[in-house]
């Protein structure tokens, strides 16, 4: 059996809770396809976020990562195709506000997500589930975390790579202002984008 590395995260900003934290706690531990699933939720932490991702790959040494995170306002699920060396943004957990700076030095400007992110978003369509593909996972954490697990295994065979999520249902009911999908699709979904690993082309 393969192993699957879920990653989700911690509520932050306004967000009272964040469903990739959820999916990735229902997740844990199930098998699907041909991957077993080890979930993990990430500090919303520039420095410990980014530390913790890779010690779990180290921990786990898992065939895939797949990272999740909340994208208040989109419509769609949209896994991301490229993940930029920039850190910019609105304050982390712990008060920490970056801007125009590189992830690292020595990082290429930008890496591809090595998922088959065309895949899951014509199979999500395929099941009901509206998806398109991202052309930007912002400068915020997310895009951190992405940049920084495709950058440390650029030369290996680990395929990684994120997936940004709407609110659910739950966030819109607290702030009202975001469209919303319910945690049993929220969820399916990102089984359905699981599945599409084990598919052959
Ligand atoms: N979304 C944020 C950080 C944590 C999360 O769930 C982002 O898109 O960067």
């Amino acid at each position: 059996m393969k192993k699957l590395l879920l990653t989700g995260f911690e509520p932050f900003l306004q967000f009272k809770m964040n469903p990739t934290d959820e999916i990735v706690k229902s997740l844990n531990g199930k098998t699907i396809g041909d991957y077993i699933i080890i979930g993990v939720t990430l500090p919303v932490d520039y420095a410990a976020s980014e530390q913790q991702i890779l010690q779990h790959i180290e921990r786990v040494k898992p065939d895939v990562v797949v990272s999740l995170g909340l994208a208040a306002g989109r419509f769609k699920i949209t896994p991301e195709r490229i993940a930029i060396n920039i850190k910019d943004g609105a304050a982390d957990n712990k008060g920490v506000t970056l801007q125009d700076q590189l992830i690292d030095n020595d990082g290429d400007d930008a890496y591809f997500s090595t998922l088959p992110i065309r895949a899951m978003v014509d199979y999500l369509k395929e099941n009901g589930y509206p998806a398109e593909i991202s052309n930007s996972a912002g400068t915020y954490l997310c895009n951190n975390v992405m940049y920084a697990v495709l950058h440390k295994y650029k030369d290996t065979s680990l395929q990684a790579g994120f997936i940004h999520i709407p609110a659910s249902h739950e966030l819109t009911i607290i702030d009202g202002k975001f469209p919303s999908w319910s945690m049993t699709d929220l969820t399916r979904s990102i089984e359905l984008c699981i599945e599409t690993l084990s598919m052959k082309a």
